[in-house]
């Protein structure tokens, strides 16, 4: 592990942008010494210039009851009107915002005064819904454009959104549903994915039904529901509403209110090491701050000229900042796309690419390295001479992959921003700037102007360049989580405890700085695994291997792949009665069935393995770290601090 990092850290190529890329980029190299000169009036500046607040803020930052920072907190705004209503003022109303393509091919253009006006008639909607400032609404739905306007339309209120993915079960939705007490949940019939309808109200259905046992009361009152599949659904009479049958019926006319620059704007959930997922909570002002700055400058974006595709799901925090906030606060042109990346035809992206002129592309890794083992023959039949900048995220991008990425998609020219960030820091952190960076396949390299970022040891120490550590975060930064949905003490353990003394941000990632000092990631420290650039937590899947019937035990662990980063691999130990009853072979794919029911495909087991004991230390603590040896073919490191040290060898055994 150590040797291969060694040499990644030995990457010669370095890639300056072309004098033609630099001549046309808004990006300037000054940004990093203003910012570094003072960082609070440059994000003083950048709040000034990128947003229009109804309040102007006198005070940039509030750090006095650390960490629970406050951003500009005096100012007051509509996140709407700013992705909105101003475009229309300014005489943009009839640029696209949305170019949007459904899976089977059906598509819709819309303009940011036909936005405007969908959100304000579904604002007059969910006001006549009883939802208001403060409320919490669910949106479960599929990558539509009613996904986008639901967002606005929750936030123009000062109402709070989460998003679920649709790709989450019905428990998964119902424990979100409750933990942030949502008042509405907007979904729809279904949606396409790979070629058929998936169905999502069924879902919705079950997570809001059985509500028996204690401290069980729904608070949701309505189900607001987009018809999208076309497919049958239960209804539930006084609860349930079509979407058609009221918005387009409600009045267009709805002034959005200024609200205080703390107001929440959205919860969403986040796996965690231990317990259920943390409610992430991020509020207005700050996040529409470094949204709309990290959007502009990361991608060096011209408003009136360039197409913009970022391929994450709404459910995810790339979709919050890169499909609905950043692109619409800069008054962006932006495609976005239902499906998946290979329905009907494996170069579906690339006809995408080619039929709307897209000239910034942001996908993540998981996605580059598949389509590297299909092969460069399937994107070169589309014309991509559109792109001028790629974006990566999610994981980290090996050099292979970022080395195909910018001969096959960029044609060998195009700048890749490899972007390192969090759900919890709300937007990019660290990232080259196309027209500045002399970038370097493989590492995020640099902190944005106005983020500090560095590596440290256990105790909080930098580490230096050419050294391995954790990395921090070590300013506040305007786009920072404001904490996790009713549990402040959780915020501080899990985020700001470990450096306490320096008042540093933990961010749970390793790090390395190499000889240059640019960053290179190496993945998660704790057990939190990223699969295609998804977040699961082992505890989580663990749980759900144990709630089936025929499991005594289970661990699960994070092992490298080669498509995915990291795949979920299972060790469990069946119940006696079972493993005399059934096939090894059936109870295998039972589990892993089990998983994708109970949590969503995603975290479905890519290997689960039968086993009669599990690695414990003394204090009963299963030794993942050992399985994860296993899991990657390695030879099984220290067993020292193991119960039973011959536990291992006996493993090893049984998964040969
Ligand atoms: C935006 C997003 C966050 C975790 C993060 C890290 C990993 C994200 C990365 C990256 C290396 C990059 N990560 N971007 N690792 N290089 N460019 O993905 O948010 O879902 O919360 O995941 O993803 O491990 O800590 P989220």
């Amino acid at each position: 592990m150590s040797s291969q990092i060694d040499h990644l850290l030995d990457e010669p190529r370095r890639f300056p942008p072309s004098p033609e890329f630099v001549a046309q980029s808004i990006d300037d190299p000054t940004m990093y010494d203003r910012a570094a000169a003072d960082r609070e009036a440059f994000w003083g500046e950048q709040a000034r210039e990128l947003l229009t607040w109804s309040k102007p803020f006198t005070k940039v930052l509030d750090w006095s009851n650390a960490p629970f920072a406050k951003w500009f907190d005096d100012g007051e705004l509509n996140v709407a009107y700013n992705c909105l209503d101003r475009h229309v003022e300014a005489g943009n109303g009839d640029r696209v915002a949305i170019h949007w393509e459904g899976e089977p091919g059906d598509s819709r253009s819309i303009t940011y005064a036909e936005l405007t006006d969908e959100v304000k008639r579904t604002a007059n909607v969910l006001a006549g819904l009883g939802v208001g400032h403060g409320d919490r609404v669910a949106i479960y739905l599929p990558m539509i454009p009613e996904a986008v306007i639901s967002m606005l339309a929750v936030t123009r209120l000062g109402a709070i959104h989460s998003v679920v993915f649709g790709g989450f079960s019905a428990d998964s939705l119902r424990s979100r549903i409750d933990d942030a007490g949502a008042k509405l949940v907007i979904t729809a019939d279904g949606g396409w994915r790979k070629g058929r309808v998936s169905a999502l109200k069924p879902a919705v259905d079950q997570a809001l039904g059985d509500r028996h046992g204690e401290g069980e009361q729904a608070t949701v009152e309505h189900v607001l529901v987009v018809k999208r599949g076309g497919n049958d659904v239960d209804w539930t009479e006084g609860r349930d509403i079509w979407w058609h049958d009221v918005v387009p019926q409600a009045s267009a006319e709805h002034e959005a209110q200024a609200f205080p620059a703390e107001n929440p704007l959205f919860i969403l959930y986040t796996s965690g090491t231990t317990g259920r997922p943390k409610g992430i909570l991020h509020t207005t002002g700050g996040y529409l701050v470094q949204s709309a700055y990290t959007h502009k400058y990361v991608f060096d974006l011209h408003p009136d000229t360039d197409v913009f595709w970022c391929t994450a799901d709404i459910g995810w925090v790339t979709g919050h900042s890169y499909v609905t906030y950043g692109p619409l606060a800069n008054g962006a042109t932006q495609l976005m796309y239902e499906g998946t990346p290979d329905s009907p035809h494996p170069g579906r992206w690339w006809e995408l690419i080619q039929k709307y002129g897209v000239t910034i592309f942001y996908t993540a890794p998981t996605a580059i390295r598949s389509f590297m083992k299909t092969g460069r023959h399937i994107p070169q039949q589309f014309d991509l001479s559109s792109i001028r900048v790629l974006g990566s995220v999610g994981e980290p991008i090996n050099p292979e992959a970022w080395m195909w990425y910018r001969e096959v998609i960029g044609a060998g020219t195009a700048p890749i921003v490899d972007t390192w960030w969090q759900t919890e820091t709300g937007a990019i952190m660290v990232s080259p700037l196309p027209g500045v960076t002399a970038t370097k396949p493989g590492s995020a390299q640099v902190p944005l102007p106005g983020i500090s970022v560095d590596v440290a040891d256990d105790d909080g120490n930098e580490v230096g360049n050419g050294k391995g550590g954790l990395l921090v975060i070590t300013r506040p930064w305007p786009a920072m989580l404001r904490g996790i949905w009713g549990d402040p003490e959780r915020f501080k353990e899990t985020y700001w405890n470990k450096f306490q003394d320096r008042g540093y941000y933990f961010a749970g990632d390793g790090a390395r700085l190499d000889e240059d000092g640019d960053l290179w990631l190496l993945g998660r420290v704790d057990d939190v695994m990223n699969v295609s650039g998804h977040r699961l937590s082992t505890t989580e899947i663990e749980s759900s291997l144990v709630a089936h019937e025929a499991t005594a035990e289970a661990a699960v662990v994070g092992a490298n792949d080669e498509t995915t980063g990291q795949a979920v691999v299972a060790f469990v130990i069946i119940k006696q009665s079972y493993l005399d009853q059934h096939s090894p072979e059936g109870l295998v794919s039972q589990l892993r069935a089990w998983v994708g029911e109970q949590i969503g495909p995603i975290a479905r087991p890519r290997d689960v393995y039968i086993v009669n004991e599990l690695p414990k230390t003394r204090s009963g603590k299963i030794m993942r770290r050992l399985l994860r040896d296993v899991a990657e073919g390695r030879e099984v490191g220290d067993t020292t601090t193991l119960a039973d040290t011959m536990v291992m060898s006996t493993i090893s055994d049984q998964v040969k």
